[in-house]
């Protein structure tokens, strides 16, 4: 399999996974503004939505969307337990992370990205992504990680956001409890090697 990935974007999420289960896999980055690859390759042809991630499966076919993509990448190591086995209560809690994670947090960032963004609606935008970080910190205040004792795929995904604090300087000091959480995170050798290979760490 072949990661479509761009530094720090939400394909992060996808690389983690991939670390985590331990897949044998391919990496090609791709300029977001460009819409190259780092081979020449006119990303919109390979992904017409034009965004990361894109996984190519070694049968040519191509999946997106974050949350979708997290939960082959799990279903193909089980014994990792990155996700619970599909049908159960466990699942569907991991997938309403997932959902919530991509639609109630992640998406809200994508105005802060675009410079052409109004102050007044990234004022907005930043208020409503404090309310959802107050959630997700309540919640981790009863638990280590999102969906209770263990590391699972939602981690890998609210990480890669939580990395957008830093990167847009968003002042974190309201909830440091996601700063603890995060750096637990990231000292997961799986984590290390993702980062490193997408020239995030030395
Ligand atoms: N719905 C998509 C959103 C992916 C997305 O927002 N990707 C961003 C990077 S985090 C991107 O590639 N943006 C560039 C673009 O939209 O052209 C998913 O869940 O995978």
């Amino acid at each position: 399999m072949k990661l479509y990935f761009a530094p720090g974007a939400c394909s992060l999420a996808a690389h983690i996974a991939i670390e985590e289960a331990g897949l044998p896999h391919t990496l090609e980055r791709v300029d977001l503004a460009s819409h190259k690859t780092e081979h020449g390759a006119d990303y919109t042809k390979i992904n017409p939505k034009g965004y990361v991630p894109a996984l190519m499966l070694d049968n040519g076919e191509l999946l997106t969307e974050v949350g979708v993509v997290l939960q082959y990448l799990s279903d193909q190591r089980k014994d990792r337990r990155l996700m619970a086995e599909a049908g159960t209560l466990e699942r569907y809690r991991q997938m309403e992370w997932l959902s919530f994670i991509s639609t109630e947090l992640h998406k809200q960032f994508s105005p802060l990205f675009r410079p052409d963004t109004p102050v007044a609606t990234k004022e907005q935008q930043l208020k409503l992504i404090g309310r959802r970080l107050d959630y997700i910190s309540e919640v981790l205040a009863r638990q280590p990680y999102l969906a209770g004792a263990e590391f699972t795929a939602p981690d890998a995904y609210l990480f890669t956001v939580l990395g957008w604090l830093e990167y847009l300087k968003i002042d974190t000091k309201p909830w440091p409890r996601l700063g603890e959480y995060a750096a637990r995170i990231r000292a997961r050798p799986a984590v290390q090697k993702a980062l490193k290979s997408e020239g995030l760490l030395k």
